[in-house]
């Protein structure tokens, strides 16, 4: 047979001029022309068998006798060429299977397929930028970038400051502080300096935070069980800085000689989380006069947030002003402010961005004039129920862009919805 082979190649190669070459040649032809290892490998192996490699042994192929695949090769394909049967696994799969995921991928959500993850390298790694972290999501099972607090996604990465942060030296998003002219009074949870703290964790006195801190502004308790408590921050992730909790039931923290609303303007802002209702908030009374109350700031039966004033000496009447009717409970702010030295004398709520509440008050209202009696956390309608977080008190009214910065500041150090100008 390799005879005629060689001569049948020789009869070809015979158009060749050159006569001696053309017999060498017709045996390599004859070698290599051979469909050996394209159509003979497995003509000494059994059905299901193959000897791709060449090397006279026999090994199990992709698929066996019975037609069914010899290995199970989820995410990729089986391939027999080197001789022996393997998976060749899809991208972001490895192991003898296909059945895990390859370095740099991961399955958070555990449905089997595996998504780039956050060990990822080179072309595929997830940058995310100074303020954040990239984290696979155990919901949705893909990665992305989680930013830390002040931050938020900007080109694709948590290089952002979020709403009510400012960049600062470095690119660092600072919590943007509030206005301080004509801050009267800066009562903060956040910061600890200003507690006094008894052995149970109560606050016998909360002191003014602002810059230029007097000791004597500051409002107290000396009855113990009197005393709100102090809650510190919890452990959780995404939880609001410490607060000054009230109990529903006597507590509350004062201050005599407060003048913070006896001027034409001002204005009080306070962060809370009301969780009962009737809740007493803020109020201004004559220290003289048990019962005469200027000021009013508290959360209805109805959960309407409602602010009074009046001129003292008066155990009754003045001018009310409610926002936010049927305001479900839970955190929040209110702004109550009153101006006087304009033209028009006015009266303002607004909470949580829901309707504001304006009266025009030129005709009954005059400034109060005297020094105070301050209490947080009750008014004749009753005792606080819940949390206070910051208290703000402006001898002035802000402005619209000015009320906006200091919710927004408030908001974002609270976790509180923020407002929209109104
Ligand atoms: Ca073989
Ligand atoms: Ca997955």
């Amino acid at each position: 047979m390799g005879g005629e082979g060689d001569a049948g190649s020789a009869t070809e190669d015979a158009a060749i001029p050159d006569g001696a070459a053309p017999t060498e040649d017709a045996a390599i032809v004859d070698d290599a022309g051979l469909p050996w290892d394209a159509t003979a490998p497995d003509a000494g192996c059994a059905a299901g068998l193959q000897d791709n490699d060449g090397d006279g042994e026999c090994l199990p192929d992709c698929l066996r006798a019975d037609g069914l695949p010899s290995i199970a090769c989820g995410n990729g394909s089986c391939d027999s060429s080197s001789g022996t049967a393997v998976c060749l696994c899809d991208d972001g799969y490895a192991g003898t299977q296909c059945d895990a995921c390859a370095a740099g991928y991961q399955d958070s959500d555990g449905d089997g397929v595996c998504e780039l993850g956050c060990g990822a390298t080179g072309a595929d790694a997830l940058d995310c930028g100074p303020g954040g972290a990239c984290a696979a999501d155990a919901s949705t099972g893909v990665r992305g970038c989680v930013c830390d607090e002040g931050y938020e996604l900007g080109t694709g990465t948590c290089d952002a400051c979020a709403r009510g942060y400012t960049a600062g030296a470095g690119g660092v998003c600072a919590l943007e502080l509030p206005h301080t002219t004509n801050l009267w009074l800066w009562l903060d949870a956040s910061n600890t300096d200003t507690l006094s703290l008894t052995a149970a964790g109560t606050v016998g006195a909360w002191g003014d935070a602002r810059p230029a801190y007097t000791a004597s502004r500051e409002v107290t308790q000396s009855i113990g069980s009197a005393r709100p408590t102090f809650v510190p921050r919890s452990s959780r992730v995404g939880a609001r800085p410490s607060s000054v909790r009230f109990d529903g039931g006597d507590q509350l923290v004062m201050a005599n000689g407060f003048w913070g609303v006896s001027t034409a303007d001002y204005e009080v802002i306070i962060a809370l989380n009301s969780t009962a209702t009737p809740s007493g908030v803020f109020s201004a009374s004559d220290p003289s006069a048990s019962g005469d109350y200027s000021v009013m700031i508290d959360q209805h039966q109805s959960s309407d947030y409602r602010y009074i004033h009046r001129q003292i000496p008066a155990a009754s009447g003045g001018n009310a002003v409610v926002a936010n009717r049927s305001e479900p409970r839970g955190p929040g702010w209110v702004v109550a402010s009153h101006s006087a030295s304009a033209t028009i004398d006015l009266m303002h709520i607004i909470a949580n961005d829901l309707p504001t509440d304006v009266i025009d008050v030129s005709s009954t209202e005059a400034e109060v004039g005297i020094a105070q009696r301050l209490q947080i956390g009750r008014t004749p309608l009753g005792f606080m129920n819940g949390d206070i977080y910051e208290v703000l008190v402006y001898v002035r009214s802000l402005t619209v862009a000015e009320r906006e910065e200091v919710i927004d500041y408030l908001a974002a150090k609270w976790r509180l919805p923020f407002s929209i100008a109104p």
